[in-house]
């Protein structure tokens, strides 16, 4: 791995994905189509785009079961575990509506209500990851969204693979639909014969996904527009080099664009740590995606102390962020830009992925500064709620009407003064 030094003049670059032009227009038409067509552009483009001759959109039940054929008793009884731990954490985030009385008869409150029907997309291929699924579906549903719709391109089989379904079975997912793609994205949006449109799309996909969903942005709501992920390993000489390696590759294996990088004001540790990446690569099945993620963006930085450290990973703001030194807990308070925050040498980032509670979808390319990670808030919207009395409109008229005026707003006014008077003689 490169092993740079840090100083005044290091810059950490952030990498956000732009559109390109031709996957662009593709999108576009793919939208069109949907629209102007609905199932029967669904159709189409997966028996273009995807190879499979479909009748049908959506799951059937005897679809479900024969999945759980194959499926290993050990693998289900972890996704249901998972799914219990996902599901406590989650709940701890609700947030209540509340109402606040003032003395003059002003009630003033927030209200609330979760998303009427959500629509999650799971990719296909190598990243049909269960653990996604869960990560968008249960948040969903602790906020109380009433309907759920999962879409995911179906494989040349004409099937989805057996864990997606399992995994949305377990959940209790009841609409699921073999569609994948900016066609996707469109039908969630608008809705088709088949597919009823939804309030929000959440989920990851490749660049026809994102692209479709930024799309459709303000017509439905999205989650974000999530890059290749990353990890940031703040450590000092008490880490363990091959685990600090371990970490850093759990995250290379993902994609050719994802970033490990290393943070630590040991020498000797930057040293070992760089020869243990190269020892462990070796020998990953993923060898060839991790090596071109380890080559293209791995980086150790060399600091002059852990202050600076901190300031280097406040300046990355990465998306996962292991705090491997004598006294984790005591640098939390420092670290201001991070999507999750893995303390101390037991705590390696794959927990966070499947199974502690947390949510895994995460802010990357340094949108941890302005950006918070997948929760229940984003299965819900609020509403203001405010009631005034008589006395307390009386109270505050002058000041109202006087600020109406100042805008020009002749109605505005009135509309308050004609509540002023007594009642029968209006
Ligand atoms: N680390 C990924 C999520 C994931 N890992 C899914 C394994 N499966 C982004 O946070
Ligand atoms: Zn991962």
């Amino acid at each position: 791995m490169k092993i740079q030094r840090v100083d005044q003049s290091t810059t950490f670059k952030r990498t956000v994905e732009v559109g390109k032009e031709k996957e662009q227009k593709i999108v576009e038409s793919i939208i069109k189509e949907v629209r102007d067509n609905g199932d029967d552009a669904l159709f189409r483009y997966t028996r273009e785009l995807d190879g499979a001759e479909l009748t049908q959109l959506k799951v059937e039940p005897t679809e479900l079961e024969e999945a759980y054929q194959h499926i290993e008793p050990n693998v289900i009884e972890a996704i249901r575990e998972a799914i219990h731990r996902i599901r406590d954490f989650h709940q701890r985030q609700v947030t209540q509506s509340w109402m606040t009385t003032k003395a003059d008869g002003v009630m003033l409150g927030q209200k609330v209500t979760p998303l009427d029907r959500v629509g999650v997309y799971v990719p296909g291929g190598k990243a049909a990851y269960p653990s996604s699924i869960m990560m968008n579906i249960i948040p969903a549903q602790v906020a109380g969204v009433g309907d759920i719709a999962m879409v995911s391109p179906v494989q040349k089989d004409g099937k989805l693979p057996a864990g997606v379904l399992v995994t949305a079975n377990e959940l209790g997912v009841k609409e699921i639909y073999k569609v994948g793609g900016a066609q996707a994205v469109a039908a969630l949006a608008y809705g088709t014969e088949t597919i009823a449109p939804v309030d929000k799309i959440t989920g990851p996909g490749n660049i026809y996904v994102a692209l479709a969903k930024r799309a459709v942005y303000g017509v439905v709501d999205i989650d974000m527009i999530a890059g290749p992920s990353d990890i940031t390993v703040l450590a000092d000489e008490t880490a363990i080099p091959s685990h600090v390696a371990a970490d850093l590759l759990s995250q290379a294996e993902h994609d050719e664009l994802a970033t490990a990088i290393l943070v630590t004001d040991s020498e000797e540790l930057a040293e070992e740590v760089s020869k243990q990446v190269e020892l462990q690569l070796s020998s990953l099945p993923k060898e060839a995606i991790a090596r071109a993620s380890i080559e293209g963006q791995g980086k150790i930085y060399v600091t002059k102390d852990l202050e600076e450290s901190i300031d280097t990973v406040n300046q990355i703001a990465p998306e996962h962020l292991e705090i491997i030194v004598q006294n984790p807990m005591e640098q939390l308070g420092k670290i201001r830009h991070a999507g999750a925050i893995f303390l101390g040498p037991h705590t390696t980032e794959p927990i966070g992925d499947y199974f502690a509670g947390p949510n895994h979808v995460l802010p990357t390319e340094g949108t941890a500064r302005f950006s918070s990670p997948l929760s229940v808030d984003d299965f819900v919207k609020k509403s203001s709620v405010l009631s005034y009395s008589k006395e307390a409109l009386l109270a505050q008229a002058d000041a109202i009407t006087t600020l109406a005026r100042l805008e020009g707003l002749e109605a505005h006014a009135r509309a308050v003064e004609i509540r002023l008077g007594d009642e029968e003689n209006d």
